[in-house]
């Protein structure tokens, strides 16, 4: 199949393009490259070295012997995105170039402003690219689980039955997303269903739990790494947690640290999305994945992490700074996931195995974890309106005008930036 992935040299979207390649499709990219910009913004960088876009390119033509073709641009213009779309008419679209980040999008209101405004203008010139160029195409759309909250009943695939007022109807199950982040998903969910219902576009609509880990099994070589990000702004729970023990900085679970959510390791992410593509819904057709593993609280990966640390003659320590968000400390967590089941897909990967994968490969890079141990610690507390000076001094702390408070402890040795640095 001909499968365009938006946000290619992502987190994500870096691996599918790999592993969708491996398989025998055909595959383009794009990207405008604006997370590398945003996490030097809020003063990180990815543990693993990113070269810039052509070279990534040249090692997946050297190890996998595959052309990967790209296209750099914003999916907020317009005529981008068309003259995309006419060049590839691809088959499917894999959606992954949106603002990923929850606390990035909390920083103050140009920054909710910002989340929102790409995220939703993105999503609407896909499904308006599609219904004018390529009406056949499937798209695969990158949600979120955050989208439903963690109400106290089980949480439906999408859709569920309701009887009220003695009425019955099958209707989208309630969101309650707790971010500015998480809210933009939800608004895109309305308008790739509305976009379906009126155009006939086939869609899939992923609710995506937390991805964890850093291995997929086309990465064969270091040139092939994904980036992977650990700070406090860029970075999500178990990827962060393996990093502070590695620096030997507490680990922070926020609060009670009785937050429960969905997680999937990185392969078994991507053979989710492979399934998907491969497996294309019906025109007209909207449909839900709700995609993750395993439900874990945050204590439970704590644990996880501490345990598997000690493997490395480690001894993680764990803190329960208050947490800066507005959430449910203890909560019922129950979500359904069938869907992707009934299409054959099988969990491979096992949380533990996972990290102590993580422990081996992070390790290697543990200068460049170091020269950011700084920016691990959380400052963006969801009650604030406005947490842009706190974020600009911890990212430029050579610039803090005396008399600010310190950067956020951290046990870390300092150690100066590796030479091998690159733009990401
Ligand atoms: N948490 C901690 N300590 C940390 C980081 C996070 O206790 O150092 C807690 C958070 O308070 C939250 C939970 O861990 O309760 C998950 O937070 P996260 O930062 O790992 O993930 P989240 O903000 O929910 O967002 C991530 C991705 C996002 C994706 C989402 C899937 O950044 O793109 O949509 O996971 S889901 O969580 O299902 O909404």
């Amino acid at each position: 199949m001909k499968v365009l992935i938006t946000g290619v040299d992502g987190y994500s979207g870096w691996p599918l393009a790999l592993h969708l390649l491996q398989r025998g499709h055909d595959v383009a990219g794009l990207d405008s490259f604006v997370t590398r910009r945003r996490v030097k913004e809020v003063g990180s960088q990815s543990a693993t070295p990113i070269h810039p876009f052509p070279k990534r390119q040249a090692a997946v033509a050297k190890h996998l012997g595959k052309e990967l073709r790209f296209y750099q641009g914003d999916l907020a213009k317009w005529e981008f995105v068309r003259e995309v779309l006419e060049r590839e008419r691809p088959d499917a679209i894999v959606h992954l170039a949106e603002q990923r980040s929850a606390p990035y999008s909390m920083i103050d209101v140009h920054h909710a402003v910002r989340t929102q405004v790409e995220n939703i203008t993105g999503t609407l010139h896909l499904l308006y690219g599609i219904r004018d160029v390529c009406p056949d195409a499937h798209l695969v759309k990158m949600g979120t689980m955050g989208e439903y909250g963690t109400p106290n009943i089980d949480i439906a695939e999408g859709f569920f039955d309701i009887e009220y007022n003695g009425r019955k109807d099958r209707v989208p199950f309630p969101r309650q997303a707790g971010s500015w982040y998480h809210w933009s998903k939800v608004f895109d969910s309305g308008d790739v269903m509305f976009a379906s219902k009126i155009w006939g576009i086939r869609a899939t609509d992923v609710m995506q739990g937390v991805i964890y880990g850093i291995r997929t099994p086309e990465i064969s070589d270091d040139s092939l790494l994904t980036r992977f990000d650990f700070d406090e702004v860029w970075g999500t729970a178990l990827n962060r947690f393996v990093v502070e023990a590695i620096l030997g900085v507490p680990l922070t679970v926020y609060g009670a640290g009785g937050q429960t959510r969905g997680y999937i390791a990185l392969e078994d992410s991507m053979q989710s999305l492979r399934i998907a593509v491969e497996n294309p819904p019906k025109a007209g057709e909207y449909r839900v994945f709700n995609q993750f593993d395993a439900a874990y609280s945050v204590n439970q990966l704590a644990e996880t992490v501490q345990r598997v640390g000690g493997e490395f003659s480690l001894r993680p320590t764990i803190a329960h700074p208050s947490d800066p968000r507005v959430e449910a400390e203890h909560h019922y967590y129950h979500p359904i996931r069938e869907n992707l089941t009934r299409l054959g897909y099988q969990r491979t990967r096992d949380l533990e195995e996972v990290v102590r994968e993580l422990f081996r490969d992070l390790t290697r890079y543990k200068r460049r974890l170091a020269a950011k141990a700084h920016v691990l610690a959380p400052v963006v507390q969801w009650r604030s309106a406005d947490n842009r000076a706190t974020v600009d001094r911890r990212a430029h702390p050579a610039h803090a005008a005396p008399g600010t408070p310190p950067v956020p402890p951290s046990s870390a040795p300092p150690s100066p930036p590796s030479t091998s640095d690159s733009p990401a």
